[in-house]
Parts: C-alpha cells; sequence; structure tokens
C-alpha cells in the first residue's frame, strides 16, 4: 500500500492536490469518488471524510495513518513534503501570499461564488429564491474571475515562479469553461496562465489520470 491516498473526483477541486502528487513524483493511490454518481455520500467514503467532501489525502507514516481535509491543508502539506522543489514558497511574506491566494480561492471563489450559482440549497430551502441566488452566484464570478485576471501577471505565474497556487487557478479557470463562460475572450491574461500550467507534464498526466480536458477543442 502506498504512503498516500487521495481521494478524488474527476475535474472538482481535488485536482488541486492530483497534480501536486504528481509533481513530487511520489508513489501515490488516486482512489475515485465521483461526486456526480453520489459516492461521496456512501457510508465508506464517510468513513475517510465524515464530511462527505473531496479531497481527503489519507497518511500512511511511522506516526500512523491518518487524514487531511481541505485543499488548501492538502497542498501546503504536500509542498512540505519536498520542499527544494518550491512547489509553495518556504515562509515569509511570499508563503503569506501563497496563502492569500488559496484561502480567497476556497472561500469566495468556491464556498461563496459557485455554491451560490450552482448549491443555492446550501444557502435557502426555500426554492422560491434559488433563481436570484443563482444569478447572484453567477455576478460574483464575473467580479472573481476579473479580479484573478487583473491580479496575474501579463508573464510568469501567480507568485512569480510557477506554484501550487497556480494548480488551484487551473481548477477554476476549468469551471469557468465548463460553465460557459467565454475564457478566452473575456479573460486572456487568465488564459494564457491556464495555457503554460496545463501543458506541464504533471498537470498533463493529471488530466489524463482523471479522464478530463480543460478545453474541449484540445487536450
Ligand atoms: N472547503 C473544502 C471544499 C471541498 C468541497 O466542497 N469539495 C466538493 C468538490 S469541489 C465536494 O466534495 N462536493 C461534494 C458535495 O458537495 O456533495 C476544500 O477546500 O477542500
Amino acid at each position: 500500500m502506498s504512503d498516500y491516498t487521495l481521494y478524488y473526483s474527476p475535474g472538482v477541486c481535488s485536482l488541486a492536490p492530483h497534480i501536486a502528487l504528481e509533481e513530487l513524483g511520489l508513489a501515490y493511490e488516486a482512489a475515485r469518488v465521483a461526486v456526480a454518481e453520489g459516492a461521496n455520500q456512501k457510508p465508506d467514503y464517510l468513513a475517510v471524510n465524515p464530511r462527505g467532501r473531496v479531497p481527503a489525502l489519507v497518511i500512511r507514516d511511522p506516526l500512523g495513518t491518518r487524514t487531511l481535509t481541505e485543499v488548501s491543508a492538502i497542498l501546503v502539506y504536500l509542498a512540505g513534503l519536498k520542499p527544494e522543489l518550491k512547489l509553495l514558497p518556504a515562509g515569509g511574506e511570499p508563503l503569506a501570499r501563497a496563502v492569500e491566494w488559496m484561502s480567497w480561492l476556497g472561500s469566495s471563489v468556491h464556498a461563496h461564488a459557485f455554491a451560490q450559482a450552482f448549491r443555492p440549497a446550501r444557502f435557502l430551502a426555500d426554492e422560491s429564491q434559488h433563481a436570484a441566488l443563482q444569478a447572484h452566484g453567477r455576478a460574483l464570478l464575473g467580479t472573481h474571475y476579473a479580479d484573478i485576471q487583473q491580479r496575474l501577471p501579463a508573464q510568469g505565474f501567480a507568485l512569480g515562479e510557477y506554484s501550487l497556487v497556480d494548480a488551484y487557478l487551473l481548477v477554476f479557470y476549468r469551471w469557468g469553461m465548463r460553465i460557459g463562460i467565454d475564457m478566452r475572450g473575456a479573460y486572456p491574461r487568465y488564459t494564457r496562465h491556464a495555457e503554460t500550467v496545463a501543458a506541464r507534464a504533471a498537470v498533463q498526466r493529471t488530466l489524463q489520470q482523471e479522464g478530463i480536458v480543460v478545453w474541449e477543442d484540445k487536450a
């Protein structure tokens, strides 16, 4: 058995830690828990993560077997396994900038805007309010994508050099494509960034393993 098992669902936010594992080149097992099929609510997965969300990383080492959840926490943990790869900055303000990005992506973009647009029942049980919530979530996404576009540098990556923040950013670029936003037309800088990230060998391997693409017209 590998030291690490990543529970993932194709194309969801677990894509970022999955890319991280490929970047590290460590032996790991990728366990598919398809959210679209409700596998994340089955008892065997709830035994791994009682919150019923992916990703979850099971770690087996001399300290024992334990489960780590939350994308940002898993990315920080994985980057620390091989600090020489500099998948995240080591400390100080550069690390704070990475956390700033990851925290905002995981909260404002994912848990707030995307959830309002696609999981309105998480906010209000009253179905008559859902269309308004979804419209609000969509509008927020427009604001957040414009923010990402403006913050990314014209060349290079979110923190200058490539980091796992870029892998996390690819998740939301891809989701924008999937929900029919004209990402290429509206966000050329984010598109250049996504193309550069998607071209990495580790990212290509991950996309292939999950059976997904970023652009339908180009693998
Ligand atoms: N805050 C969590 C969010 C995890 C999360 O919501 N994952 C989604 C996929 S992107 C999920 O498991 N959804 C299943 C569901 O909502 O039933 C994180 O950053 O890891």
